[in-house]
């Protein structure tokens, strides 16, 4: 590079952050009650509801494990205002468990939720978004038990509580359920980038 080039470094802006949201250094441990003590042996991810052949399917954590694999870099946007960037990581597309159990035609809505009864509304459409993912890593490791060993649900256009750690079910409905942090009064949907933390703006 001659001296009379610009230096990329400088031209390099900070990265724009949703609405609202301050920047973090690190992923901050964020969640309601206690970590669970979870036994992989009998560890499962139920999708219920209203599946398209009207049954339960249980899979087990081998089951998974035979999902495809892939990387995600994605920030995160706790609805307390606090953002961290480039998170990695692991696991498996949300999209292959919507092939592998779809749901029924008109059940658009999804209501995710993770041990001790932890629930959150979501779509199809945001299992089917490019980017979901139902993380078994984080930085290359297994998720610590903190933040949702074995398997946690991601997804970043979403605010951080669209996400339960400990994940263990997804059930389809054709109807808008709200979960626990939507009963409160937060967004059914949730978009971070539109700002859609509290209900007022549905
Ligand atoms: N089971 C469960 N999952 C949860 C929560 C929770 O209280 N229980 N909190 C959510 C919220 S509000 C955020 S911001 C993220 C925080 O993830 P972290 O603790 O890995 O940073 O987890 C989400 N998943
Ligand atoms: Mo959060």
């Amino acid at each position: 590079m001659s001296s009379a080039d610009p230096d990329p470094l400088q031209f390099a802006l900070p990265r724009a952050l949703p609405p609202g949201q301050r920047l973090v250094d690190s992923l901050p441990v964020h969640h309601y009650g206690r970590v669970p003590k979870i036994d992989l042996a009998s560890w499962a991810l139920t999708v219920s509801g209203e599946t398209a052949d009207g049954g339960v399917t249980r899979l087990s954590w081998d089951d998974v494990c035979g999902l495809p694999v892939v990387e995600e870099v994605a920030d995160l946007h706790c609805a307390s205002r606090v953002s961290a960037q480039d998170i990695r990581w692991g696991g498996i597309p949300c999209r292959a468990v919507v092939d592998l159990v779809p749901p029924a035609p008109g059940a658009r809505h999804i209501i995710a939720s993770g041990a001790y009864g932890y629930s959150t509304s979501i779509t199809v459409d945001d299992l089917l978004s490019p980017r979901a993912l139902f993380a078994t890593h984080l930085d290359g490791e297994p998720l610590t038990p903190e933040h949702g060993w074995p398997l946690r649900l991601v997804l970043p256009h979403l605010y951080g509580w669209k996400g339960p750690k400990w994940l263990l079910e997804i059930e389809y409905s054709s109807t808008v359920r709200r979960g626990f942090w939507e009963e409160k009064g937060y967004h059914v949907v949730g978009d971070a980038w539109r700002e859609e933390r509290y209900s007022y703006r549905e």
